[in-house]
């Protein structure tokens, strides 16, 4: 069971870049995904685009940005891999979350898994304004990460060469796609996301 997690802030494209991904998987590939929604608000909303795509979704609560949430995750992992066997999972955090801390916990106590990505999705048209009023949050988000998806390039927003430009600033080594995760998503960003070991 391959996983890929995702991050990034509330309304980045987490669940339209992640409806995308098991569409190439399932379809293309024809490999199995599972989901697992860890986001906090609207009950629901995501769940049911999925499970309308035939698509197998847990729903994990508790909505705490900490590490709280990590045990809940291990067991929900362990019991998708006991009873759906999937090829993939996908994980949605939560939009406060930080993937690179949930990726530590889940390498250090999850034995499920065969290979393993975090996935930060970047809003273009909030990097501004994220930037200036959560500055801490944007980096622990971005940090440490495998691939960022700084999406919604077909919208208003930062230049993007300066966010790609203020990523490399905070961590050289982070690799960026650009997409308009509403639009089909080339195959090479689709190869790019999925590429894990
Ligand atoms: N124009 C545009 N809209 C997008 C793009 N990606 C996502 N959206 C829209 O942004 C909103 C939030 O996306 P969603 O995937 O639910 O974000 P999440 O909260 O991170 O899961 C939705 O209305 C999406 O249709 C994009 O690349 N371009
Ligand atoms: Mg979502």
């Amino acid at each position: 069971m391959r996983i890929l997690l995702f991050g990034g802030f509330l309304g980045s494209g987490k669940t339209t870049t992640i409806l995308q991904v098991a569409k190439y998987l399932t379809e293309s590939r024809q490999q199995t995904v599972a989901i697992i929604e860890n986001e906090i608000g609207a009950a629901g909303v995501d769940d049911k685009l999925f499970s309308d795509r035939g698509l197998q979704v847990k729903r994990l609560f508790g909505g705490c940005v900490c590490c709280q949430i990590t045990s809940d995750l291990i067991s929900a992992m362990d019991e998708i891999h006991a009873t759906v066997k999937p090829d993939w999972l996908m994980i949605e955090m939560t939009g406060l979350a930080y993937p690179s801390k949930t990726a530590k916990m889940i390498k250090k106590y999850s034995k499920v898994y065969s290979a393993f990505k975090t996935v930060t999705i970047v809003d273009r048209g909030r990097w501004a304004e994220l930037v200036a009023m959560l500055k801490p949050l944007v980096i622990g988000q971005v940090e440490g990460s495998d691939l960022i998806v700084l999406n919604k390039a077909d919208l208003a927003g930062e230049e993007l060469a300066k966010i790609t430009g203020d990523l490399q600033e905070i961590d050289p080594k982070l690799k960026v796609v650009i997409t308009s995760a509403t639009k089909e998503l080339p195959i090479t960003v689709l190869e790019e996301v999925v590429c894990c070991e």
